[in-house]
């Protein structure tokens, strides 16, 4: 990509921001950084911008920063209708993503990963199994490393392995990734793409640029994800755990198998796996689907899939106090993400929910609550509507506390050994917490705290 000389405005000092306006700077380009925070809440960041030549305009963003400018890149968290964005593709200024950014820097081939749940534990996964195979990989995206500067690094690598939001997928025009997986769908992020349909036609943009041969890799049972396909340019591979398919990953009698072009491989048993439930399940199909049209060796999926232990804030054991072990899965954002973590469980739960409300429908939620948990112990702005829900349920054994550390004495106290307390909020963080992951860190850190 030729930067030299080019003007580029990057939207938002985040992280995202941060990486690709550093990477767009180091390509020659004059770059310019806006925020619309104070610049008293953006002092230490004014300070790296300014030793690394970038200027920085914190405050409202108006048209007129968009005077000369050659690109547009937006962080992720910002709008394509934003007023600034919807100008910029008027006067005809280019506005990518820093996905795309990224997509557009290097030639080593994109694994690219989306889906409601279970982008960040397929992502990790497939980066483990290749790094086992000793592929040298770039691991990035919304997972939390910024792919631009993860890219810009890592020239010489084998694969980008890269967690892809709707977000991210907003701005990208070129993307193009080799291989793609979809691996679920649901309402989420309404707030943002107005309604399911834009979320879905966000997702389907992962694909829309595949050439023939390229590689989708959907979920055979999810049906919209499923009917992915009859879109679809690439080869597409299915997996399931609840079918056996002529062609792709799936779940027979209790073992993962694999069978491309008429060739069948038995990987493992599920029980041998690190991470538990049958959500693990399909994610890990999908990354031996992917790591299959990699070369990698079934072995290594295997051995992989027998150390994997997961990854933080999701279904993370944090600890086992008198007989009852203590879970974290912080991430949970949303309800699918909360009923698909109870699933996983077959011993009663103490579960902890509640946070900032997506407003979303209850009902399913409370059903699988209904027929997992012993004790729901409830925090946060949704904690009400929550507990409504909950009653309508005939759920008898409800909590309401203030803070988190109330809910994880409490959960002690009222969980027999041989249950498990699961932190699943079904809500986002911002309520009470920075992020999902402040939310994680401090409830494992209570958790330790209970054996003082
Ligand atoms: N900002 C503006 N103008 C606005 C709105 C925001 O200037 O109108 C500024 C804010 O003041 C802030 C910055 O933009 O300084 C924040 O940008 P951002 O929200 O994009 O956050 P980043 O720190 O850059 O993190 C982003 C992703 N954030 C979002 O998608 C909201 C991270 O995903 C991602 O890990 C990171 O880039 C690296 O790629 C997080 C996320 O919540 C985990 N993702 C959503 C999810 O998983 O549900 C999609």
């Amino acid at each position: 990509m030729e930067l030299r000389n080019k003007q580029v405005l990057v939207l938002g000092a985040g992280i995202s921001g941060i990486a690709v306006a550093k990477v767009a700077k180091a390509l020659g380009a004059k770059v310019t950084i806006s925020d619309n925070k104070a610049i008293e809440s953006l002092g230490h960041i004014a300070d790296t911008l300014n030793q690394l030549g970038i200027e920085l305009i914190p405050g409202t963003q108006s048209d007129i920063l968009l005077q000369n400018m050659d690109m547009v890149i937006p962080s992720p968290g910002i709008s394509i209708y934003h007023h600034l964005l919807q100008q910029a593709i008027k006067q005809r200024i280019e506005v990518i993503s820093e996905v795309e950014f990224a997509y557009r820097l290097t030639e080593v081939p994109f694994i690219a990963i989306t889906g409601t749940n279970g982008k960040t534990t397929t992502t990790t996964l497939v980066g483990e199994i290749l790094k086992n195979a000793d592929r040298n990989i770039v691991l990035g995206g919304n997972i939390g490393i910024p792919l631009s500067e993860a890219v810009y690094n890592l020239p010489d690598a084998d694969f980008v392995v890269a967690e892809i939001s709707s977000f991210q997928l907003e701005g990208v025009q070129q993307f193009r990734p080799y291989v793609c997986a979809v691996l679920n769908l649901t309402p989420d992020h309404i707030d943002r793409h107005g309604n399911v349909a834009v979320y879905q036609e966000m997702k389907e943009r992962i694909f829309a640029q595949q050439y023939r041969e390229d590689y989708l890799i959907l979920n055979y049972d999810d049906e919209i994800v499923r009917g992915m396909a009859d879109r679809a340019t690439a080869n597409v591979v299915f997996f399931s755990n609840t079918h056996i398919l002529e062609e792709g990953a799936f779940l027979r009698g209790g073992y993962l198998v694999l069978k491309l072009a008429g060739q069948e491989e038995i990987i493992c048993a599920a029980t041998e796996m690190g991470i538990r439930g049958g959500h693990n399940v399909q994610n890990a199909l999908a990354a031996c689907a992917i790591a299959k049209i990699c070369n990698v060796p079934t072995e290594i999926m295997a051995a992989t899939l027998r150390s994997f232990k997961g990854v933080e804030h999701r279904l993370e054991l944090v600890g086992e106090q008198r007989g009852v072990k203590f879970y974290n899965d912080s991430k949970a954002t949303n309800p699918e993400s909360s009923i698909v973590a109870l699933q996983a469980f077959t011993e009663p739960v103490v579960l902890i929910a509640g946070g900032r409300d997506k407003g979303t429908d209850l009902g399913p939620l409370m059903t699988e609550i209904k027929g997992h948990v012993r004790g729901l112990i409830l925090l946060g702005e949704a904690a009400e509507r929550f507990e409504q829900a909950a009653k309508d349920f005939c759920i008898s054994e409800i909590h309401r506390v203030a803070e988190l550390k109330d809910a994880v004495l409490l959960a002690a106290r009222v969980a027999k050994p041989g249950e498990s307390v699961l932190l699943s909020p079904a809500c986002a963080s911002y309520d009470m917490f920075s992020n999902f992951e402040e939310r994680g860190r401090d409830f494992k850190r209570l958790v330790t705290e209970l054996r003082r």
